[in-house]
Formats: C-alpha cells, structure tokens, sequence
C-alpha cells in the first residue's frame, strides 16, 4: 500500500522555512521530519489526499495546490500572519475560489474551494462595512488583554469597518464584562458585542467560579438581547499559555472573536426575521 508521497522542489532554507510556517500557522498537524547534512525535510499530515495528474497548460502554475474548506478564514489567518497574498479570493472558470500565497520569494501556494457553500448551508460573510461593533474589555491582565484588543481592531479594520463604528469599553476585570456587554447591547446601537478578558488560574482565586460565571453572564446576555456576543476571554493555566492565545504560539483569540462576531452579524442579516436597525453607536 502507498503510504505517502513526497515531491520535491529545489529550495533554500529560507524558503523552506517560510513554507514550513505557513502550514504551521494554518494549523495543519506535523508530521515526522528530518535533517541531515544532506538537507532537511518538514513534514504535514494531510487528513485528505489527492494525487493528480494534469494534461494540458496550467493557467495558474503553482508550486502546491490544496483543497481547503474555508477560504476566507485561509485569508484571515494569511492576512493575521502577514503572509504575501499575491492573488485575493477569485473564482476559477470550474466554479471554485481560490488565493495564491507565497510565503518566500518565488514560492506560491494556491489554496482553493469547491463554490458548494449555496447549495450546502447558508454562511456569513467577513465584509464587516456598515457593522457596528461594541468591545468590552477587562484591564485585569492588561498585558494580555490589549494583546487581544489590538488583534479585534486588526480583525474588523481588515474586513473593512470604519473607525467610528468601533466602541472600546473598559472595565476592572473580566467579572464585570458581561455586565457591561448587556448594557451596551441593550442600547441597539450596537450589531454584535466582542468581549475580551483574561483569567489566569494559578493566580486567579476562585477561578472556577469566576470563569463560570463570566462565560454563563455573556452567554445570557446574548440570548436575552438578540444581539450576537463573541467570546474572546482567555482562561489559561498560566501567563506563558495566556500569551500564546494572545498572539505568540496560538493565534489572537482577539482576532478570532472578532472574525466570529462579523460572520455572525452577516448570518444574523441573512437568516434573522427583522433586518438590523440602523443607528450609530453610542459616543
Ligand atoms: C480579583 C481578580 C483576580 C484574582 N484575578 C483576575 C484575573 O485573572 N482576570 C481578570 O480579568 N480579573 C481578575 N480579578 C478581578 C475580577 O474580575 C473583578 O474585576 C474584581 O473582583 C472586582 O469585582
């Protein structure tokens, strides 16, 4: 039985490791590489393969083809990383999308979709123009905490919202951000809540509890105003796992949140009863 199969590609170090972290970041899962003084090999596991032969001329020529499911959150993270997006998200001429990356000079990744979302499901969108947003976040942990509010504001100025339509609120610590999600969602002025904190258990008495209890607040907050909350309060073992979710190892759960609350003001819009109402918010 065929167990893998490698094809190989003349590259510097650079490159390679460029490529290496492009995967990396897009979560795909390692596999066993190896290095001697004949070079080096990264390895990824792919959960579903394809091995394809072409005849003809190739109109897009890249050096890797890879069949994702979720284009656009390809961007995101592509975007998040600031890796080279040489082509944005377009169609093909076999009712696909796709995006060419290159993650080192010379290298391109093409990652393509099937255009089967219509006919599957209904999906939000990341255009987040015309969106208004409320962010509620703890200062307790503000180290961390401004980490995932940078990675928010990056998030929704990307998906093309405008400065005035953002509204940061501060509060102490993370047990008083559903509070404050609930009174600015009940305002209406606001289209979806991303609410941002950070608990730290080694040095969080009652972490249990308090965690709890904020993640039960804003989760009813949500239910009981209609309006879409996004949950971006870390609760990690320690300060080292609170940054890498803030950032470092494991993506900006800042970013995330805001991505989620986007989409879900989009599937709001296209599946909700009533359209959202159009006021500005609160200054
Ligand atoms: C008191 C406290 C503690 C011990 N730890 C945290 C934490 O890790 N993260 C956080 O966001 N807030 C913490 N707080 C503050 C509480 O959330 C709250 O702000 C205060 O108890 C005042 O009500």
């Amino acid at each position: 039985m065929i167990k893998g199969i490698t094809t190989i590609r003349k590259t510097s170090a650079k490159e390679l490791q460029a490529v290496a972290d492009l995967f990396d970041a897009l979560g795909f899962e390692r596999g066993k590489g190896w290095k001697t003084e004949r070079g080096r090999g990264e390895a990824f596991m792919s959960p579903v393969g394809q091995l394809e032969f072409v005849e003809g001329r190739e109109e897009l020529p890249c050096d890797l083809w890879v069949e994702v499911n979720d284009l656009d959150s390809i961007r995101a993270i592509l975007n998040e990383k600031r890796f080279k997006v040489t082509k944005d998200i377009q169609p093909t001429k076999w009712g696909s999308r796709f995006l060419i990356a290159e993650p080192a000079k010379g290298v391109e990744v093409l990652f393509w979709q099937k255009d089967r979302a219509k006919a599957d499901a209904v999906e939000g969108d990341l255009n987040a123009a015309g969106m208004r947003f409320g962010i509620v976040v703890a200062r307790w942990n503000s180290f961390i905490t401004e980490r995932l509010l940078q990675g928010s504001l990056d998030a929704l100025r990307r998906c093309g919202c405008r400065e005035q339509d953002i509204t940061v609120v501060r509060v102490p610590g993370s047990f008083e951000v559903p509070s404050e999600a609930r009174t600015l969602a009940e305002t209406e002025n606001y289209d979806a809540i991303i609410t941002l904190g950070c608990l730290i258990r080694g040095e969080t008495t009652h972490y249990e509890h308090i965690a709890t209890e904020v993640t039960r607040g804003i989760g009813q907050s949500a239910q009981e105003t209609g309006v879409p909350h996004t949950y971006g309060v870390l609760t990690c073992e320690s300060l080292e796992q609170a940054l890498d979710r803030a950032g470092l190892k494991a993506g900006n759960k800042g970013f995330e949140a805001a991505m989620s609350a986007i989409e879900m003001v989009s599937l709001k819009r296209k599946t909700g009863s009533a359209a959202s109402k159009q006021k500005g918010p609160a200054r």
